[in-house]
């Protein structure tokens, strides 16, 4: 099969999202379940090829209506993918987590050897590994991502994303229906639904863009670098930024994937979701309390929005701060990715520890490592005048981030830079005043403590001397949970999984 045939597209090339919901689900009856999902892959999965083509044809209408001064009226499809936790592929008879009985089970062995997706994070799920270890904190998780009685309530996603509410609530009813019907009750008009369905939607989760297009609750302008892909992206030379990756960073079985994946992986990819609260009016008394604490306060005309480009590692109009670590006024670099925080061993410009820079350390390091492609949609409520004025969230209004990614290795990849890289005080390493115990300091938007952790804090340049300048955090992110799951080839679907 061709690839782009082959690959889901939210994987690559990403589905246009306005608006987008989760389904979350639980199979109740397998093999129904198997049946109904092999007529579904053709009638309703996006793959790569369609997200492309739909991405080309509305790229086409831009341009023609630039050319001839008619608006175009085109908008993208709505798009569907769908992706399984290790207790749905168990559910299906494809993963088995009793690895005592399979060490005793020489036939057993032989299929598990064969046929086991490899990963040891995707099979525990997010919460063991999380709460596991220590990072995520249970009283803060929705109750979706905790295991009620010792079991995991998620055993796979659906995911529907579209550019108008209507298209959405349209989609995602004819989503349900190919799972809930009766059977033969296929006229959308009557249909009738099945009380005994083979899966159910224990939770769903809504995302939505913000009206302030672009931008994420916090203001930032948020997806501007993803990693190109070889193979499938338009490839810079090798010396411009971004710079391309292996495809095997992202996909099971391509070149550069070490994991060993069985064959029916192939063209897949891991996928993580998690429910990340931002508290925005916190976020903004914070950076109003301490801009004048700053190392730079005194010869800026704005501390405060310094202060949170530092922070991020790029201004809130998305302006690089290695490219230009005093202002925001230069709209050549408004979404610039031309730069790779050379010289690498001061953090004269962008700091070591801002946001882009800890989550992709550019120049920082010579091999591509920890590489994810972000899929994420803002949810929740605007802010409201009342929080403004109390500089609190409200208990009822809610908002942050359902942060998506794809890797082809949950340890590698968004494991890794959570708890490696934006928890880890002295990452990145070895750099010059920054080598005492707190480090270059945490990540303070992504970086979580572990108990006997230092204070969270984070190191900044005075653009003048190079001694250590810190400043003490607060946190404005908290993670509720989410879930790993595996987004399988749609010949995986076709064939293995629903055989
Ligand atoms: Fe981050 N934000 O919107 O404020 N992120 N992120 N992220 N992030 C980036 O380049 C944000 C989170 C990465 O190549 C930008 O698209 C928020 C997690 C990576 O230069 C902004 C949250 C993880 C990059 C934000 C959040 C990452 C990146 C700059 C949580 C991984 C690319 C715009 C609420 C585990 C780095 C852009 C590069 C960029 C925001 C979470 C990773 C503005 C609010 C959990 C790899």
């Amino acid at each position: 099969v061709a690839r782009k045939a082959n690959i889901q597209g939210d994987v690559w090339p990403g589905l246009p999202k306005r608006f987008q919901t989760f389904l979350f689900f639980k199979i109740r009856k397998p093999d129904e379940f198997k049946t109904r999902l092999r007529s579904f892959v053709d009638e309703h999965i996006t793959t790569a090829q369609e997200a492309c083509d739909m991405k080309n044809q509305i790229l086409a209408a831009k341009t023609k209506a630039k050319d001839s001064g008619v608006p175009a009226k085109i908008l993208p499809l709505p798009g569907v993918n769908i992706a399984f936790a290790s207790t749905g592929l168990a559910a299906l008879g494809k993963f088995t987590f009793n690895e005592a009985a399979v060490k005793k089970d020489r036939n057993l062995s032989k299929i598990f050897k064969k046929n086991q997706l490899r990963g040891g994070l995707f099979g525990k799920g997010m919460y063991d590994d999380l709460v596991g270890e220590g990072w995520d904190e249970p009283k803060e998780l929705r109750s979706q991502f905790k295991p009620s009685a010792g079991k995991r309530l998620i055993d796979g996603v659906l995911m529907v994303t579209a550019s108008r509410a209507e298209d959405l609530r349209y989609k995602v009813l004819r989503v349900k229906e190919h799972f809930l019907k009766e059977p033969g009750s296929d006229d959308p008009d009557t249909v009738r639904y099945s009380n005994d369905p083979c899966l159910e939607f224990p939770f769903t989760s809504q995302g939505r863009t913000r009206p302030e297009k672009g931008k994420e609750h916090f203001g930032f302008e948020d997806g501007i670098s993803q990693p190109l892909i070889e193979g499938l992206d338009e490839v810079a030379p090798k010396d411009k930024e971004p710079k391309a990756v292996k495809s095997g960073l992202i996909f099971a079985r391509h070149d550069g994937d070490p994991m060993n994946q069985p064959e029916w992986a192939e063209d897949g990819s891991f996928l993580v979701i998690r429910d990340l609260q931002q508290l925005v009016p916190e976020f903004e008394k914070w950076l109003e309390d301490n801009k004048h604490n700053a190392p730079f306060a005194a010869d800026s005309d704005d501390p405060k929005e310094k202060l949170a480009a530092y922070l991020m590692g790029r201004w809130r109009n998305g302006t690089p701060v290695d490219e230009s670590p005093h202002h925001d006024k230069d709209p050549n670099l408004f979404r610039s990715n031309n730069f790779d925080f050379h010289p690498v061993d001061k953090h004269d410009k962008c700091p070591f520890a801002a946001h882009i820079r800890k989550m992709r350390p550019r120049g920082d390091l010579n091999h591509d490592h920890a590489v994810i492609i972000r899929r994420g949609i803002s949810y929740g409520d605007e802010v409201t005048p009342e929080e403004k004025a109390a500089q609190k969230s409200s208990e009822e209004k809610e908002r942050g981030l359902m942060f998506v990614c794809y890797q082809s290795d949950i340890r590698n990849g968004f494991n890794f830079l959570t708890t490696r890289w934006a928890s880890n005080h002295h990452f990145p390493d070895r750099k010059a005043n920054f080598v005492g115990e707190h480090g270059p300091g945490i990540d303070a938007i992504v970086g979580q403590r572990l108990n006997h952790h230092p204070e969270r804090s984070i190191g900044l340049p005075d653009g003048k001397h190079p001694t250590e300048a810190r400043i003490g955090l607060d946190r404005w992110v908290i993670p509720r949970g989410g879930e790993y799951f595996f987004t399988p080839s749609i010949k995986a679907m076709k064939e293995y999984l629903t055989g």
